[in-house]
């Protein structure tokens, strides 16, 4: 029998939900992971009860992850990801000739698994590239491993904050992350939203501000994350790695991409909310 069932992610009060036929419910040994297939959004998969991406939206949280950080920067060739276990951060760094090594470090190898066989669509062809390398480990331990300057970008795409991946959102972490990177390249992280996690959206701006010396963030919206609305920020130590990136380039990954473009970038990052501003801006604060 097919039968549908709703799954809900509750934050505050409220519900999201997708109803769908149940591919996969199992408790790996870090979190519950549930996939279903939705008409409107395809194959979805949520981890400890927060939608964590679909095959149908997933280019609106992926596209914004990498692509500001990639399409700017002159070195690109050596990528850390951090979590992206779905394979869709993977699949989009690929578009660059110039990268050659990605460290995928996931927590949670039922995950890749999962995303493997059930969202073979958001990986792609990743999975199979030799550029990747994917390595079963915490993220926060494996920083500590890395020797000074030595990745070109790193990708934080995590979970929101939990019991196991409240360190991804600390300082000490963010301050490993900017040992590693050389010559001040940029760090790149989801940051949560700015309505339904306001607080903790806050204090990654904050503490990534404090951190270092540049650190700008991009608005767009993920449809099936709790409001709709979402963040990335982008911190480095170098003003110039934020670079007007050549007409060629930005050309090549705009006719690869089913949501950013250079527009839809520029105007992303001119939509920090008046509330947020005010947060992050004022003085003494
Ligand atoms: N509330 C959901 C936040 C999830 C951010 N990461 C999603 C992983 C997609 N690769």
């Amino acid at each position: 029998m097919n039968t549908s069932v709703w799954i809900d992610e509750y934050q505050k009060d409220s519900r999201f939900g997708l109803k769908g036929k149940l591919l996969l419910k199992k408790t790996s040994s870090f979190q519950e992971i549930i996939i279903i297939e939705n008409n409107e959004y395809g194959k979805a998969l949520m981890l400890d009860g927060c939608w964590m991406t679909s095959s149908k939206d997933e280019k609106y949280y992926h596209e914004c992850l990498v692509h500001p950080a990639l399409i700017s920067l002159k070195n690109i060739s050596n990528i850390l990801i951090i979590g992206g276990g779905d394979g869709g951060t993977a699949r989009e760094c690929l578009k660059y000739p110039d990268v050659s090594n990605i460290d995928l470090v996931e927590i949670d190898e039922e995950v890749i698994k999962a995303s493997k066989q059930f969202l073979k669509e958001i990986g792609g062809n990743a999975w199979t590239d030799d550029r990747l390398s994917i390595h079963i480990d915490d993220g926060v331990k494996w920083v500590e491993t890395i020797k000074d300057d030595y990745y070109d970008v790193i990708f934080i795409d995590c979970s929101d904050p939990s019991e196991f991946s409240n360190l991804l959102f600390s300082g000490d972490f963010y301050k490993q992350c900017k040992r590693i990177l050389n010559n001040g390249g940029i760090l790149a992280t989801q940051s949560e939203s700015p309505e339904s996690f306001k607080k903790i959206h806050i204090n990654i701006l904050k503490t990534l501000r404090n951190i270092f010396k540049v650190s700008k963030t991009m608005y767009s919206f993920v449809p099936i994350y709790p409001s709709g609305i979402w963040s990335w920020t982008f911190a480095t130590e170098d003003e110039s790695n934020f670079l007007e990136p050549s007409k060629k380039k930005i050309s090549e990954i705009e006719s690869q991409c089913e949501i950013w473009n250079m527009n839809y970038q520029d105007g992303a990052f001119k939509m920090m909310p008046n509330n947020i501003l005010k947060e992050i801006y004022t003085v003494g604060k």
